[in-house]
């Protein structure tokens, strides 16, 4: 092979290594297994993640999150993001829930929260909801689909994080996610902003960045 055709693809290959995060999220169904310590391809994790069959609503796996229970507002969880620009809105669905013999107790919910991230990584501001919360019916799917935006001024990336968080009275939980999606979309019409399918259940933490 000549220089030039090796330096060509040296390039070629270069790009594509330096191509921002794709468009859309990797692996929402956690089929995949991740590489090194990660659980999941696509997905960086902290706390206590795993891959279960429970609850799988596409294919056979879901993500199996549960909460730390170390005396504070603790939080296990998953993330992964995509790209944005300042004034887009990403689209968010996915499946929640958790079984009978590991419910969520008390305080303890689910975290389902849009991170705004600079160029640096750095947080910007986040929007935090929760999909999964104890008064939810057990081994039952809740289908969680919300609107979420605008990026603010200096936003790069969406990063979506999902996990689970408990407060410092400790009550546990375990919460399954899986079909996850976050696309983004033109911003929305004032119908789009009236619509909600998650009633009163928008829960905002200061507490925790
Ligand atoms: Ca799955």
């Amino acid at each position: 092979m000549s220089r030039a055709a090796l330096s060509l693809i040296l390039m070629v290959a270069g790009a594509l290594l330096a191509t921002p995060a794709q468009a859309q999220l990797v692996n929402g169904s956690f089929e995949s297994s991740g590489i090194g310590p990660e659980t999941f391809l696509g997905w960086v994790e902290f706390g206590d993640v795993s891959s279960s069959t429970d609850l799988a609503t596409d294919g056979t796996k879901t993500a199996r999150i549960g909460a730390p229970q170390n005396g504070g507002y603790d939080v296990s969880a998953i993330h992964q993001g995509i790209p944005i620009t300042p004034g887009q809105f990403v689209h968010v669905t996915l499946n929640s829930g958790f079984v009978t013999a590991t419910p969520i107790v008390g305080e303890t919910r689910s975290l389902v929260n849009v991170e705004w991230r600079d160029s640096g990584g750095g947080l910007i501001s986040y929007n935090s909801l929760a999909s999964s919360m104890s008064c939810d019916a057990p081994d039952s799917i809740h289908s969680f689909e919300r609107i979420i935006g605008p990026a603010p001024t200096g936003a790069v990336e969406a990063r979506l994080l999902l996990g689970i968080i408990n407060t410092p009275n400790n009550q546990p939980g375990v919460v399954h996610f899986d079909e996850v999606k976050m696309v983004i979309i033109a911003p929305p019409t004032k119908l789009d902003i009236q619509w909600n399918d998650f009633g009163s259940r928008t829960i905002e933490w200061s507490g925790f960045t």
